[in-house]
């Protein structure tokens, strides 16, 4: 090659490790999900590379502010969060998405290897790629798995003390004795001396949240309605999308989000192994959403053994992101 050729850049190809296989079969799972008295769709199966779209597109939505208010604060206090969390160490990210979350960070906590973790595999190791070549000298792991159930972080991933992000108030998704079960595994990943990155949506004004998520644009609409069109492929189902609506609304007894899918009619709905009849106005519920107060947040994390805990909030005191150490 002669001096004056160009090289293009050398793609870091990042390990890619596929776990999904290791957990629950998750057409067995919806299966029983769908026959069950109350059905439920697990909010996992929103996230084909369609749904991962429009999640990110919900986050560009007026009406969601969450996650603008989330930046704002890792802009604002991401010195401290680092002084915290610690320098050089291996930042887990939990549902990572786009990356683009965890990868606000790192100019301040120089993680020594950015091991990313989500169930949409095939849109995690596109993303992945295009990190890779953003941040040539950093060892990057993929990991498709559905880390709800169960984290399993394989050997390639370094030992602790580990930074785990868990941003954008996923939490929020499990119920309370989930969402407990979820963090004490998570301490476990951490290990001694690491710490948990954690973002919490809080309680707020009805009104806001119930448009957070039915929006006028119908972006969350067609995120909710697009996990039918999931369990089609993924059992082999016929959901006609246009026989069902999105339901979204807070409730505030239990603090939650509760988002369904509602018939428009009577429907006859027929899967690779079974079927159902659902009336008019049947839900199947898809997604629950809790939202935190500050004193709950912080005994949650308590009760999961987590040691000292910095919380900072947004000024409309409508988000809260906490770094809890091990
Ligand atoms: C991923 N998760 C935290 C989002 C939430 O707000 O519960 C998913 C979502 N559902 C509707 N809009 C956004």
């Amino acid at each position: 090659m002669g001096s004056n050729d160009v090289m293009a850049p050398l793609a870091a190809v990042p390990v890619f490790l596929d776990l999904r296989t290791a957990s629950a079969n998750p057409a067995d799972e919806l299966r029983a999900s769908l026959a069950a008295d109350a059905p439920f769709i697990a909010p996992k199966f929103f996230y084909d590379a369609l749904g991962s779209r429009l999640f990110e597109a919900i986050c560009e939505l007026p009406e969601y502010p969450l996650t603008r208010a989330e930046r704002r604060l890792f802009e604002r206090h991401g010195d401290e969060i680092a002084t915290r969390a610690g320098i050089d160490r291996p930042l887990v990210d939990l549902g990572a998405g786009n990356c683009a979350k965890a990868e606000q960070l790192f100019g301040v906590l120089a993680p020594s290897q950015y091991v990313a973790v989500d169930i949409a595999a095939d849109f995690l190791r596109e993303r992945l790629g295009e990190l890779a070549l953003r941040h040539p000298g950093l060892p990057v792991v993929g990991l498709a798995q559905d880390f709800t159930a169960a984290l399993a972080l394989p050997d390639v991933v370094q030992p602790g003390p580990r930074t785990v992000f868990y941003p954008g108030s996923s939490i929020g998704n499990f119920a309370p004795p989930a969402a407990l079960a979820f963090l004490e595994r998570t301490r476990e990943a951490c290990g001694r001396g690491g710490c948990l990155v954690l973002g919490a949506d809080l309680v707020r004004d009805k009104r806001a949240l119930d448009l957070a998520y039915d929006d006028p644009l119908g972006v969350t609409a067609a995120f909710n309605l697009n996990v039918l069109r999931n369990v089609n492929r993924c059992i082999d189902a016929d959901f006609d999308v246009a026989d069902w609506r999105h339901v979204a609304f807070f409730d505030s007894v239990t603090a939650r989000i509760e988002m369904h899918v509602e018939a428009r009619c009577d429907v006859a709905v027929r899967w690779n192994g079974g079927g159902r009849r659902f009336r008019a106005t049947d839900r199947i519920h898809t997604e629950n959403s809790y939202k935190y107060t500050l004193p709950g947040l912080r005994a949650l994390l308590q009760r999961a053994g987590f040691g000292d805990t910095k919380v900072w909030t947004d000024e409309e005191g409508g988000f809260a992101v906490a770094v809890a150490a091990v």
